[in-house]
């Protein structure tokens, strides 16, 4: 018999770090549906409780550090995670404990840096985004950022290809973490990311689909770094993992579901889309 002691494989298990929207769309709701349809077990821990509508946000409100940090000790205590994807965080006290949790559980963080909400406005209180810059960006394994996070990040518009490029790169030095900077809110026929791993520069793109209604990418960005969650937990490499969440991002859009005579919303597809996808190194900048 062999005498070395086997790892025993459990059930790829994710947990969700961000806000509740109670329109469904988006936040843990969006999150925990995208585990589901890749076939990973989600656990949560809400940040924030936000009331909206897919249409328009009424109220949002920080559940506060210390209901935070006990839900993901209550849930490292039976089932240690290791792949979290974190979002919606409204103030520094919880950014500063999900970046201690990140590194005393030794997570494999995706940090999806929220900044305003889906109507645009700001809902972070003060010190809230110099502590995403001091503490959580070098506690994340990846952040990805859209194109007007990453605007507001580096501080200059990025109009271009190039910019872009280089925007990745100036994220990836600044804060010692992977980058993907979403193109999904960009225009084109494309959408096109910019990814640095490992201060390698790639773009991934996949064809931009005409929305019936803008409402229809509510929670893209958050699916997107969801999906890329599930994938890495169910053990792809990152460059499969980014794909597939592109993907699932693309067939969510496509196989959209109409929920009333104002709202149609993105869903889990049924059909796989991964054939679009492309991604490739960036030779010059
Ligand atoms: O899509 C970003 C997002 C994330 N998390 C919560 C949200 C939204 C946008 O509405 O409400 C809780």
């Amino acid at each position: 018999m062999d005498k070395k002691k086997q790892q025993k494989e459990y059930y790829p298990l994710v947990m969700t770090i961000g806000g509740s929207d109670s329109s469904g769309g988006a936040g843990i709701q969006a999150d925990l549906r995208t585990f589901n349809a890749l076939g990973a077990y989600g656990c949560s821990a809400v940040s924030a409780v936000v009331s909206s509508s897919p249409l328009k946000t009424a109220l949002q409100i920080s559940i506060g550090k210390d209901l935070l940090v006990s839900q993901i000790e209550s849930v490292m205590q039976a089932m240690p995670v290791k792949y979290v994807k974190s979002e919606m965080l409204m103030d520094a006290e919880s950014i500063k404990a999900l970046a201690e949790a990140a590194k005393r559980f030794r997570w494999t963080l995706i940090c999806d840096p929220m900044l305003t909400d889906w109507d645009g406005n700001s809902f972070l209180s003060d010190g809230a985004v110099e502590a995403l810059k001091e503490f959580l960006f070098p506690a994340a394994a990846w952040i990805m950022p859209n194109l007007p996070e990453a605007e507001q990040l580096i501080g200059k518009k990025i109009v271009g290809k190039s910019a872009l490029i280089s925007a990745a790169a100036e994220l990836n030095r600044k804060y010692k973490c992977n980058v993907v900077i979403t193109g999904g809110k960009g225009s084109g026929r494309e959408a096109l990311d910019v990814v640095c791993c490992e201060k390698e520069l790639y773009q991934m793109s996949a064809p931009r689909l005409e929305l019936d209604s803008p409402e229809v990418s509510h929670g893209i960005g958050g699916t997107f770094s969801a999906a890329f969650t599930a994938a890495l937990a169910m053990k792809l490499a990152w460059k499969d993992a980014l794909r597939e969440a592109k993907a699932f991002v693309l067939g969510s859009l496509r196989e959209a579901v109409e929920l009333s005579d104002q709202v149609q919303a993105m869903y889990p597809p049924t059909e796989d889309c991964i054939d679009f996808v492309k991604i490739a190194k960036v030779l010059n900048k």
